[in-house]
């Protein structure tokens, strides 16, 4: 059987491609708040600062954006962040039976740094 010699330098190009996949970025997604018709501007608001974090400043403005070109973008997280937001208010918008709707958008998509 034929022996393989492994010598310096062969392994090179696995170490540089481990290398790359360590470089690249996580997938980010952005979160996009929909307008509708029913469901409350206070609501709306509350639910920003509730889910979102945001102050009540800056849920006024993401809301009043939505309210007025049908949608804003609430923030950009990770997939798991992004997920995880978009079900909070699916189940609290469900709770008060308003139609609030958030979708999830990509964001960028795992470049080199
Ligand atoms: N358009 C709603 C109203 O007039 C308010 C609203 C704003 C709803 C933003 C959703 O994402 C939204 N009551």
């Amino acid at each position: 059987m034929e022996e393989k010699i492994i010598k310096p330098g062969d392994l090179e190009g696995d170490l540089l491609t481990q290398e790359k996949i360590n470089l690249k970025k996580p997938d980010m997604y952005r979160v996009v708040l929909l307008n509708d018709d029913y469901t409350p501007r206070d609501f709306v608001v509350w639910i920003l600062m509730r889910v979102f974090y945001k102050n009540e400043t800056e849920s006024t403005r993401i809301m009043l954006e939505a309210h007025t070109a049908g949608k804003s973008t609430v923030g950009v997280y990770t997939y798991d962040e992004a997920t995880t937001k978009i079900a909070q208010v699916d189940k609290i918008a469900k709770q008060y039976e308003h139609p609030l709707t958030c979708v999830l958008e990509v964001e960028s998509g795992g470049e080199e740094e």
